[in-house]
């Protein structure tokens, strides 16, 4: 069974308040309208690659909350909910508990510092944990620990300084192999994966998602997709427009596993 066999996932409707989410450099608020539709499309997608989508309703009052994978991790069986540290994102949690209860047996909760999960990237070798400025030493310690109560091996790394989150900057692509940009693969985070390379300019090609036989790459991208085809993978290109506006790649709005 690989690794990317994802066959459930959750997401959630953009609320209006999108316009106002989070962004480390303001060049222009996205359109609701154009969110909206880059979300319509995205669940289309996860739904033709044999994936079944629970889509939970938009809260106003989180102008983030479309982006549900910051706010809890998941596995067969099992989920952990997340403490953002963004204080504006910080209630997303509690509003995703529900949701976790219904679909898995066992469901942690993260008590000390913060972690998000875009710092976190699940592969067959480990869960990487980014240690960032929205995951804390102390989260991302905590976080370790409640893995391993799930038999899950955490790793603390570094974030690159800067960078949002360790997910903005690498996606596993197959069960060996990591899309990372340069500035990421500079520190070895990822020791025995065969890494692909993010062109120069392109490093926001590097969060992408790899789901069944298909790996979801943000259009635009021309080099990357180039080079991801040429390493035989089956790419299909989605618009990010308006969600990398507010710092957002195609992980960010799903958490996905396999049930
Ligand atoms: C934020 O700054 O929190 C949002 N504007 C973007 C979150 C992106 N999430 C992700 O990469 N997992």
């Amino acid at each position: 069974m690989s690794f990317h066999a994802f066959n459930r996932a959750i997401v959630r409707t953009p609320s209006r308040s999108v316009v106002n989410g989070l962004r480390a450099v303001d060049v222009g608020a996205p359109s609701y309208e154009g969110v909206l539709a880059e979300h319509r499309d995205y669940v289309r997608a996860l739904e033709s690659l044999g994936v079944s989508v629970e889509t939970l309703a938009a809260l106003e009052a989180f102008p983030d909350s479309v982006f549900v994978e910051d706010t809890a991790l998941v596995f067969t069986g099992a989920a952990i909910l997340l403490r953002p540290g963004a204080a504006t994102r910080r209630g997303e949690a509690a509003e995703m508990a529900a949701a976790l209860d219904r679909n898995f047996e066992r469901v942690l909760r993260l008590e000390a510092g913060t972690a998000e999960g875009g710092d976190v990237l699940t592969t067959p070798r480990g869960v990487f944990i980014g240690a960032s400025a929205r995951t804390s030493a102390i989260g991302a310690a905590a976080l370790a620990s409640l893995l391993a109560e799930i038999g899950q091996r955490g790793f603390v790394v570094n974030t690159p300084p800067g960078v949002l989150h360790l997910k903005s900057d690498c996606s596993l692509l197959d069960d060996e192999t990591i899309l990372c940009t340069a500035r990421l693969a500079a520190a070895g985070p990822f020791p025995g994966f065969r890494l692909i390379l993010t062109p120069e300019g392109e490093e926001g090609a590097a969060n992408a998602l790899r789901i069944g036989d298909s790996v979801l790459l943000s259009k635009g991208y021309r080099r990357t997709a180039a080079l991801l085809e040429q390493a035989g993978y089956n790419v299909k290109l989605l618009t990010t427009d308006g969600i990398a506006r507010i710092d957002a790649g195609l992980s960010c709005m799903s958490l996905r596993w396999r049930a």
